[in-house]
Parts: structure tokens; sequence; C-alpha cells
């Protein structure tokens, strides 16, 4: 093999606007349509690798200047690829930082508003772009190679990747009229919450439900997860607000619920909080929010703040920092679980490539791909008895449907530019003008 083909020829980038449904969180709901980007590495070779990450304008702003720097860099370097070029980009990525903060002042500065992954700084910005190249390098060298990308992290330690249904309070539809609609219908008591739990059961064989909270009164979260524990005995149970309740609330719920939970996600916000509640309950408690980066890990962990980190490739900055995470949960005794955003195959590809390859990855992993109606991919995966095959197909083994990609990139051009940032709030309001994040 000519090293000069491993060179990068060309980067396509393509944002994207997905159908995405009222699903219901503590900071709003989800709009009709989520930005995603989808990246396209091509190699002199003529290879085309994939890596998929969040679309929203800063996204998109940072991925122009990699995109510009990136032709020829060898795709084999991703562990240097991106240094030099991410300084370069990092003051213009902290002017958006502040600039998005300062659009959601409900939100607090420098905290993501929307995804709700804890502080949202320039740095994790920056690592959430460097995953979607990293990913599509990963997938050119495995299709130049014959390889799958467990391969090339290290090889699978297992053959099926096991997910959990993601459970939201919902409405039936999006408020006004002209968003996308779905036949889930609306779930917002415990009946619903149990009705949802069930259609994921029977269609895709899932066996552990998250429910997303800090959307009602902490005691009907409450009365749906026991819902759940009473129509699903013995099935592991999460419930995940965000943050959204104090110290007290916090421990009340988990006292309430310490008989039936595998896991308390994110109840109160911030390290001291969570290990104040971590001193008060023998519920285990689990985090996407107050350990996203490395810098956030010797506290919390020496404080006892979290027993289960939920990874994420894409803003721990790929799949080779996520196994680094790993690494480092393993040799502190923390349990591994995987975080998810609204996304579609390319990132499940990649989600499943690398948590194949995680032994540590003591839980099934979130996803909140059974509500996506489209996809980029062909064919799209199938979960069967909750889990995903891992492919040993060369790359992430999928194939990208262009002609889907370019009607969702047209919905992104159309677009009069309210759909580009993700906002949950602002689609709240849509429906209620005086509607702010509330707390308990
Ligand atoms: O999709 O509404 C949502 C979730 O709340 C998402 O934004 C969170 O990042 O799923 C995530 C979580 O576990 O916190
Ligand atoms: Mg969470």
């Amino acid at each position: 093999m000519e090293a000069k083909l491993l060179l990068v020829d060309e980067v396509r980038l393509t944002p994207i606007l997905i159908s995405d449904p009222p699903l219901l969180n503590v900071q709003g709901v989800h709009q009709p349509f989520t930005p995603r980007l989808v990246v396209e590495v091509v190699t002199r070779g003529g290879v085309v690798g994939l890596g998929e990450t969040y679309g929203d304008g800063v996204y998109l702003e940072t991925a122009r200047s990699l995109a510009e720097a990136l032709p020829g860099r060898p795709v084999t370097h991703v562990n240097s690829l991106f240094e030099p070029v991410t300084k370069a980009v990092a003051g213009a990525v902290a002017g958006a930082v502040s600039g998005a903060g300062a659009a959601r002042p409900e939100a607090g500065a420098g905290v993501d508003a929307s995804g709700l992954r804890g502080v949202r700084t320039a740095a994790k910005l920056r690592l959430s772009v460097v995953s979607a190249f990293e990913t599509a390098c990963l997938d050119a060298l495995g299709k130049t190679l014959g390889l799958p990308v467990h391969a090339l992290l290290g090889g699978k330690v297992r053959d099926e990747v096991e997910y959990s249904a993601y459970l939201f309070h919902r409405w039936a539809a999006h408020p006004g009229a002209g968003g996308p609609a779905d036949d889930w219908g609306a779930a917002l008591d415990p009946a619903g919450v149990v009705a949802q739990a069930r259609r994921f059961a029977r269609t895709y064989g899932f066996r552990s439900f998250k429910l997303k909270g800090g959307v009602l009164d902490p005691e009907r979260e409450v009365a749906a997860i026991r819902a759940l524990a009473e129509a699903f005995p013995g099935h592991p149970l999460r419930l995940d607000p965000n943050g959204a309740w104090s110290v007290a609330t916090s421990l009340a719920v988990a006292r309430a619920l310490e008989d039936v939970l595998e896991y308390l996600e994110d109840p109160a916000s911030g390290t001291a909080a969570m290990a104040e509640v971590a001193a008060g309950t023998g519920v285990p408690l689990a985090t996407n929010m107050c350990v996203t980066t490395f810098e956030e890990i010797p506290e919390a962990f020496a404080r006892g703040a979290v027993r289960i980190v939920l990874c994420d490739h894409h803003y721990w900055g790929g799949l080779h920092r996520t196994r680094e995470l790993a690494a480092l949960c393993r040799t502190y005794g923390v349990g591994l679980s995987m975080h998810s955003n609204t996304h579609l195959g390319i990132s499940l590809a990649a989600m499943t490539q690398v948590a194949a390859t995680l032994p540590g990855l003591t839980h099934a992993s979130d996803t909140h791909y059974p509500w996506q109606t489209e996809d980029v991919v062909t064919p799209r995966p199938v979960f069967r008895d909750g889990r995903l095959p891992v492919s040993d197909a060369p790359g992430l083994g999928v194939e990208l449907d262009r002609p889907a990609l370019e009607a969702l990139h047209r919905r992104w051009l159309d677009d009069d530019g309210r759909m580009r940032d993700r906002d949950d709030t602002a689609a709240m309001r849509a429906a209620d003008p005086e509607w702010r994040p509330r707390r308990w």
C-alpha cells in the first residue's frame, strides 16, 4: 500500500436537518428538526470515510476550519492530526461559545443549553467536531485496509452491543402546523410511559429502560418508574432529570426508588451536589453532565460523586479517547455506560464499534436512534433483542445513502435559520411564550 494513498485529498461537510419528535426534557422540547453534520474524508486512494456530529452553527464553523486544513495529512495520524489545526481555530470557537451562551441567558453563561452535556466550553466544542473527523479517518483507513474500525481499536471483545430503550414524556405532535408527525402519540403520565416502553420492548426487544426526567413534578416521575417496575419486574431502570433537582429532592427520589433503580443519572447539578447526594443514598449515581472532560475526573472520582460515567465519543473527542476514558474508569472502579443525543446511523455505527472494544462497558448503552424516522445510511440498522450486531465489514460497516443526504441537506438550505441551532427552550416557547426551565 502506497502511503500517499492514505493522505486526505478532500473533506466534504454536509449540514442536514433531521426530523425529531416532540420529546420533553428539562430545557424544553425537541425542535421539529435537529441539525446534524455529516463529514466525509476522501483519501487520495479515492476511499470515503464517514463521520457524524452536532450540526449547530458553531460546530459547522469549527468543522470548516478543520476541513480546510486536513488535505495532505495522513488518515493514520489521528493522535496528532488535529492539534495544530485546532489551535488555529480555538480563538474563533471561544468567541462562538460565549455568543451561544449569551443567546440563552436562562441556561447560564457557558452552559450547554440544548444538548444537556454539562458546561459548554470551547475545548469541548472543538472535541465534538474533531470526533467526527477522527471517526471518518478511521472509517477510511479501515475501508482501505479491509478491516473493521474495531480492529483498528484493538479488536472487539463482544459480537453484539446491548442498548437500552430511551423513554420520554412527549406530546403527540409539535406545536403549530407543519412539523413532522409520527404514530407514537402522547406520553404524559405513567400509563403513557409504560405503553411506550411496551412498544420499545415489542419492536426492538430492549430489556433495560431509561426515562428522561426533569419534565413533571418528581412525584409523578417516581410514579412512572414505579409503573415501569411493575410492568417489567427485574428489568434495569434508570431515571435522568439532567440535574434539575436539589440535593433534598434527589435524596427523596432515591429513597422512593431505591429498590428498583439500576442507577439515578444526574439528579443534581455539579460535582459538589452530586457528591452530597451520593453520600446520602445507596443508589448508584451516573453522569453525562458533571464528568464530561478529563479535567473533571479527579475531583468527581475523589469525592465519590459518581459510580458510573456515560461515555460519548462525540464530546470526549473520538473513539480513541473514549477508550482512554474507559481505562480511567476501570482504574478507579467506576462503571461505564454510554450517553446519546439525537443521532443517525453513522454515529450509531461508531458507538457500536467502540462499545464492542470496551470490556468494562457494564451497562446497556443509550440511544435515541429508534426515535429517528430518517437516516443517511442504508440499510438502516435493526435492533434485535435490544442489541445490534458488531459489523466486521471494513470501516464502520455503513453505506451512505446519498439521495437521502441530499434531501436532508436541501431541508437545511431551505430553512429560514430557525432550526439550524437546536434550542429546546425556544421550541417550548412556541407553545407557551412564558415557559421557563423549572427546578425542584
Ligand atoms: O434528548 O432531550 C434529550 C436528552 O435530554 C439529551 O439532550 C441528553 O443529553 O440524553 C441526554 C442525557 O442523557 O442527558
Ligand atoms: Mg443523562
